[in-house]
């Protein structure tokens, strides 16, 4: 059932024709450019060094299960120092602990998407951005927050998008942790929902220091293979969400088939790492097959690798089934675009899985 519907779509390959694994970041890297050009825009270098000042400290957070604090992270930019606040959770567990960088559509501790108990109650630290502390989720000129510290007046077309000024964020997020004795560094994962889901994977494809990332309902550009998919096309998010995404991509609104790539060879440049995907039956506007179609084909740069991609068969999973054997792992539940309680346990789970197979 699958196969016929890739091959109805003429995808382009995940790998070049007789390609050997030692030109694997090479092309890595080859095709992180292509995707920042006619996407998400280039990102520009890190900073230097970033800066960290603790502006709260809460004790006993959580029914005395965890520490919160607020710390304002600063770096240099072309137009001075920006500065954006993170909230972290570290339960009082055996250390050092595994580490989710969640990027948030609410601030600290609200928003129906982020149980913070259930999360540490599993052993893991927290760290929450509320992702328009970064840059503001309007078509605003590039006005606010990151955006405004760095001059666009030369802009081709490739310049970052928000979704990429999002994923800037969460990596300095990452330079800061790595300084904390209490996170285990070869554990820190990143994950978001939605348009926060294309970010974490973006953000993972680039930032190797993330050991794996989830998505969440990602959809159109972010996990779903984009020719011939259902629900949501190019042309509808570049005209609600132009600001999502550098200026070039709006020429590929109603001409899909002239992308230099299509959304699998992005999540292929995620391996060996685990990513995992969790999906709604009734997210139609997302599309949960073209989401499995993704992880299916973007499993060829996994086998490459020497590692399992995706474990599962060419029929599309039922509702509850979790794909969990390989380092590619999906899971559709019932329901609709939703991040709910259950998807964090899976992603926790999954990570837990392949933190032990490693
Ligand atoms: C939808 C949008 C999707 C998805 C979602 C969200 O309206 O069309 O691409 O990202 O919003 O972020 O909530």
């Amino acid at each position: 059932m699958l196969l016929q519907d890739i091959l109805s779509r003429k995808l382009p390959p995940v790998l070049p024709y007789n390609f050997k694994a030692s030109d694997w970041e090479a092309y890595r890297q080859d095709m992180i450019r292509r995707f920042a050009k006619h996407e998400y825009g280039f990102l520009p270098d890190a900073p230097e060094a970033v800066r960290s000042e603790t502006v709260l400290t809460e004790e006993k957070a959580w029914a005395g299960k965890a520490v919160h604090s607020e710390t304002a992270l600063s770096f240099d930019t072309p137009r001075g120092e920006f500065s954006f606040p993170v909230h972290l959770v570290v339960p009082y567990q055996q250390q050092p602990l595994p580490l989710v960088i969640y990027l948030s559509f609410t601030p600290y501790p609200a928003g129906k998407y982020g149980p913070i108990e259930e999360i540490i109650d599993q052993g893991y630290a927290l760290a929450v951005i509320d992702y328009q502390e970064l840059s503001k989720d309007e078509d605003d000129g590039f006005t606010s927050g990151l955006a405004a510290m760095y001059d666009r007046s030369q802009d081709e077309g490739s310049m970052w998008g928000k979704i990429s000024m999002w994923a800037y964020g969460a990596s300095r997020v990452m330079d800061y942790v790595q300084t904390l004795p209490e996170i285990d560094k070869r554990r820190i994962y990143c994950v978001g929902h939605s348009r926060l889901g294309k970010t974490a994977l973006w953000c993972a494809v680039q930032d190797t220091r993330f050991a794996g990332a989830g998505s969440n309902c990602s959809g159109c550009s972010g996990v779903a293979v984009t020719r011939n998919k259902k629900g949501e096309l190019i042309e509808d998010i570049v005209t609600r969400f132009p600001h999502w995404f550098c200026e070039n991509y709006r020429q590929y609104a109603g001409a899909e088939d002239k992308l230099p790539f299509d959304q699998h060879q992005l999540v292929a440049l995620m391996a060996p790492r685990p990513f995992f995907v969790c999906e709604a039956e009734d997210d139609i506007w997302c599309d949960p097959e073209s989401e499995y179609m993704s992880l299916y084909l973007a499993s060829e740069a996994y086998h490459l690798l020497g590692v399992d991609g995706l474990v599962g068969n060419r029929d599309y999973p039922p509702v509850g089934r979790a794909l969990t054997a390989g380092k590619l792992g999906y899971r559709l539940r019932g329901g609709n675009h939703f991040m709910s309680r259950h998807d964090w346990l899976m992603y926790l789970q999954f990570f837990n899985e392949q933190a032990v197979k490693k």
